[in-house]
């Protein structure tokens, strides 16, 4: 275990739904500390380089359309094994498999608007801070 920073966006469907206060409020309650917001319209290229695992999967289109369809809060989030305890706390990708009291099961339905992306691993999450948080900072 070791003290971790990690990426986290509230998608689209989260900031427009209003849930962005409570999504912070979930990741604060669990013990992390915030070290950097930024509400942002993510450009195509920032998108296609932020989802680029996925480049040439039948939905990535649907992924840029949708990731850029409106503002996102980016949040680099600190704490204890905070990589993997933020993706706990989103539940599974797909919303229909995400257990009651995680995010994603108490907040989301559709697999395509699942309110919240979270960094999958130590190197995911070095990549993808330096693309929302740029200075270095967080
Ligand atoms: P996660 O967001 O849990 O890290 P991922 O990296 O596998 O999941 O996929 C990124 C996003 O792409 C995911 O949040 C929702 C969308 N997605 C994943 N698989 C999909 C599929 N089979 N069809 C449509 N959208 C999908
Ligand atoms: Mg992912």
């Amino acid at each position: 275990m070791a003290t971790e920073t990690t990426l986290v966006l509230v998608k689209p469907d989260g900031v427009s739904r209003g849930l962005c206060g409570e999504i912070v409020g979930r990741f604060e309650r669990r013990g992390y500390e915030l070290r950097g917001a930024r509400l942002l319209k993510i450009t195509r290229a920032l998108a296609q380089r932020h989802y680029a695992e996925h480049r040439g999967k039948p939905f990535f289109g649907e992924l840029v359309s949708f990731i850029t369809s409106g503002p996102v809060l980016a949040l680099a989030v600190r704490g204890e094994n905070a990589i993997d305890g933020v993706r706990a706390l989103m539940g599974a990708t797909d919303p229909a498999d995400s257990a009651p009291g995680t995010i994603r099961g108490d907040l989301a339905t559709l697999l395509g608007e699942n309110v919240v992306h979270g960094s999958d691993s130590k190197a995911s999450a070095k990549r993808e801070l330096a693309l929302f948080f740029p200075d270095g900072l967080v």
